[in-house]
């Protein structure tokens, strides 16, 4: 049995104590809340709506230009329960980018690994490490860590589309670094597919005597080989199980081909098709992730709150959230997450509930 004494709440000495202890740049565990919560809860789920996010890009696509610097034309998600932070969640940055007809935007690098998920337009060219990656809708484009990447929209339509990075993770781990790429452009084909998928694009099949310059994967290997996930193959494959399993939902993730793992270190991909009317089971997951709906309608229950959604709301749902998706029309979610992180790092916890939610409120499309 440990003996311990304690000082009356008026008792001058506790006060210098506390005076001091600040003063010396220390701070007593025992007055301070919240460190350890019994479960994660620091934020709630946020939803941001298709139609605004659309509306302001388009805006600062008429008054904004892509310079040097800046370099982008990027309207980052900005959680409210995060303090003004530029972030969706405290490990992921989500975003929509616009890039007009006939603009570009100049290379660069850095250490945060980054997927570009395609909203709306066509035929945008993103060069990861120089191989030209065509963009169509629902198109999944992964910029690797340290790969040079760049965009071009040769055509005549805006393209919008979300990107996902790891930044708010590795800028909390100090290990950011940027550098920019040459001020000239890239020299590029318009092929209609990449030389990665060339490479890598037929699934179970692996290419033998590659001389390594001509992949994109470097010798330590961290990160899918294959820079993009087409949408008529992703379709295509969910389409097939659910005729396959004869099920009301199907899911799939994108995985690197050579490994089975997630396609990068960091960040996880999926994407989930409900049938008209099906809801999911309720689960809740450590880590953080951003649901962007490709496709249809429907409603996700998110720790109680039922949000309604339609194609291009773009919805975050917190670490250990209770969520269940509910689809009105077809509907298809793509999901970016911190998983990889979660599971390297041992903490990995999934659990289904018994029962769906109570719903409490309704947040309406
Ligand atoms: C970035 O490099 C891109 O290359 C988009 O398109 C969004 C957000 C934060 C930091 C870097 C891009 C970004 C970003």
């Amino acid at each position: 049995m440990v003996t311990t004494r304690f000082a009356a709440d008026d008792d001058g000495d506790l006060d210098a104590l506390y005076q001091d202890v600040a003063e010396a740049d220390l701070q007593p565990l025992w007055l301070l809340k919240g460190l350890l919560p019994e479960q994660p809860s620091a934020m709630r789920p946020h939803v941001w709506r298709a139609k605004t996010l659309r509306h302001l890009a388009e805006r600062a696509g008429d008054l904004v230009g892509i310079d040097r610097g800046g370099d982008r034309r990027v309207l980052g998600l900005a959680h409210p329960d995060l303090g003004g932070l530029p972030f969706a969640t405290r490990t992921l940055w989500g975003a929509v980018q616009y890039l007009g007809p006939g603009e570009l935007a100049p290379a660069h690098r850095h250490s945060p690994s980054a997927i570009r998920f395609v909203l709306e337009g066509s035929g945008v060219f993103t060069l990861v490490n120089g191989d030209p990656v065509r963009m169509e809708p629902g198109d999944l484009v992964l910029t690797p860590s340290y790969a040079w990447h760049e965009h071009h929209n040769p055509g005549n339509e805006p393209m919008i589309w979300f990107d996902g990075l790891d930044l708010p993770l590795i800028g909390n781990l100090d290990a950011v670094f940027f550098e920019n790429g040459p001020d000239e452009l890239t020299p590029y084909d318009e092929v209609p597919v990449s030389r990665s998928e060339q490479l890598h694009g037929t699934a179970g099949l692996r290419p033998l005597y590659v001389d390594s310059s001509l992949t994109q994967q470097p010798a330590e290997h961290r990160h899918s080989p294959l820079m993009t996930y087409r949408w008529v193959d992703t379709d295509r494959a969910l389409d097939t199980m659910l005729a396959a399993t004869g099920g009301r939902a199907a899911a799939l993730r994108y995985v690197d081909p050579l490994t089975g793992r997630d396609m990068m270190p960091t960040l996880r991909g999926e994407m989930h098709r409900l049938l008209p009317g099906h809801r999911t089971p309720t689960t809740r997951t450590v880590g953080s992730g951003i649901w962007v709906v490709h496709r249809g309608t429907g409603a996700s229950v998110i720790n109680g709150v039922r949000y309604e959604w339609g194609a291009g709301d773009i919805l975050v749902a917190p670490s250990w959230a209770a969520v269940d998706h509910e689809a009105t029309d077809r509907a298809d979610l793509f999901l970016l997450s911190d998983g990889p992180v979660i599971e390297a790092v041992g903490l990995a916890r999934t659990e289904t509930l018994a029962h769906p939610q109570t719903v409490t409120d309704t947040v309406s499309a």
